[in-house]
């Protein structure tokens, strides 16, 4: 069998993301602050605590990063800090985001600033957050701010990440806040997201010309329960269009569409100079009619689906591929803003590791205009609501005392990263298990799915 090594374009961006909220600690002033402190929430009763102590010690992780060799580091600004109360902008919060950006710099680490992942001031949260359109004001006028401040150590802004999770899981199936259960509330944050990442985007280009300007969207590969029964396609096409599809024509074409709406809305059109894609798993959808709150569908476990920790979903590294062949249709550079595995005890990330990268090297292989990956995360954090119980980080983190330990994934990326390249070296010192997928078929891409 020939064993190639998969080398990856010379200036491909390998990175590692993360987001304030999992990362800062001490993040009093926001609405998950709240519902953390809520019984029953968040599993175990964690709370996301000093976190990993990003506020105080961030830099020390810098090190970890540009150490690996990485060239990049996604992070978000936390809205609550640097707004506190509405129209009061924080200047220490400010300089303190500025310094942990100069600091990325001198490392050689390229920043990513995300403006929104998931947190909202308490005080817009108070007053219905992204269920209001007032708020697209507040967000364009905080981002204003934002760029001002920090623009000369950035020029890679990710307006908001994962507006369908964000409006899904806070306004649907309500396990985020503010934990409601409405289709229509739903839809309607979702449209207000939408046109909040169009106000930044020209907020942005505004005083940044230069800038490049995208959004991370949530893929998840969405398949009938059975090909074979009309209604489970029929079902998981329409969830696949809710989940996946909506969006992505809205930011595309500025069309909303139903279930979203009816409209047109011109200043959503061009508001993207790239793609971000965040993709962990694939879900199987069945007909039911008792769950019109839920598009008539419910998830059907697929016995034969590798699992990955905490039921976290199924480990399916070819829908990364699907994925992006999906994105490439926007005609766009396309960032993976995120990609990783809950695995506390490092036994199937490296593995994993090397499947998704080799999807990926087939998707480049095809010229889709892939710029950078960013695995998620460089280390353990609070994991919104499974707590500490899921740990995707390369580095283990023990949150009561803050020590680092470095996983093997940590060296295989790193190897990754620095030779360019996955190497049979590599898959037989750190997956050796992973030969026969990587390697089974070196002549032929992944057939793409009908359904998609
Ligand atoms: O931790 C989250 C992140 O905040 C958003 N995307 C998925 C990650 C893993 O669940």
């Amino acid at each position: 069998m020939l064993k190639a090594t998969f080398h990856f374009p010379p200036d491909f961006i390998w990175g590692v993301s993360t987001s304030s909220h999992q990362v800062e600690g001490g993040n009093e002033n926001n609405q998950w602050w709240d519902w953390e402190a809520e019984e029953g929430h968040i599993k175990g009763g964690d709370r996301s605590g000093a976190a990993c102590d990003w506020w105080h010690r961030a830099e020390e992780d810098f090190d970890r990063a540009a150490e690996m060799g990485l060239k990049s580091l996604r992070l978000s600004i936390e809205w609550s800090r640097v707004e506190p109360e509405p129209g009061r902008f924080d200047d220490a919060a400010l300089e303190r985001y500025r310094s942990m950006l100069e600091g990325l710099r001198q490392r050689g680490l390229e920043p990513m600033v995300t403006l929104h992942h998931f947190t909202n001031p308490r005080w817009l949260e108070k007053q219905g957050a992204w269920i209001n359109e007032g708020t697209i004001a507040y967000f364009a006028r905080y981002v204003e701010r934002v760029v001002q401040a920090l623009g000369h150590e950035a020029r890679l802004w990710c307006t908001i990440n994962e507006p369908n999770v964000y409006a899904s899981l806070g306004y649907l199936i309500g396990d985020f806040p503010p934990g409601h259960h409405d289709l229509k509330e739903g839809l309607l944050v979702l449209r207000h997201l939408l046109e909040g990442h169009a106000a930044a985007y020209h907020t942005i280009h505004r005083l940044q010309p230069t800038a490049q300007v995208g959004l991370a969207h949530n893929f998840l590969v969405v398949e009938p329960a059975n090909p074979r029964a009309f209604l489970d396609r029929t079902a998981a096409r329409l969830s696949d269009w809710a989940y996946n599809g909506m969006l992505l024509t809205a930011l595309q074409k500025g069309l909303l569409l139903p279930p979203m709406g009816t409209a047109y809305l011109p200043h959503l059109r061009r508001t993207l100079d790239w793609i971000g894609l965040n993709y962990y798993s694939r879900i199987h959808l069945a007909f039911d009619r008792h769950a019109p709150e839920m598009l008539y569908t419910r998830i059907v476990a697929d016995e034969k689906a590798e699992m990955m920790d905490g039921n976290y979903g199924e480990l399916y590294p070819k829908g990364l591929y699907r994925a992006l062949k999906r994105l490439a249709r926007l005609n766009l550079p396309i960032y993976i803003t995120e990609n990783g595995i809950p695995d506390a005890d490092d036994d199937r990330r490296p593995r994993a590791l090397l499947l998704h990268l080799r999807q990926l090297w087939w998707a480049l292989q095809e010229n889709l205009p892939i710029r950078a990956y960013y695995h998620w995360t460089l280390v353990d954090n609070f994991e919104w609501i499974d707590g500490w119980s899921l740990r995707f980080g390369l580095f283990e983190l023990d949150p009561a005392t803050q020590a680092r330990k470095r996983r093997p994934s940590a060296d295989l990326y790193a190897a990754i990263a620095q030779g360019n390249a996955i190497t049979p070296d590599l898959v037989e010192a750190y997956a050796p298990e992973a030969w026969e997928h990587l390697y089974p078929d070196a002549g032929a891409p992944p057939a793409e799915e009908a359904a998609l």
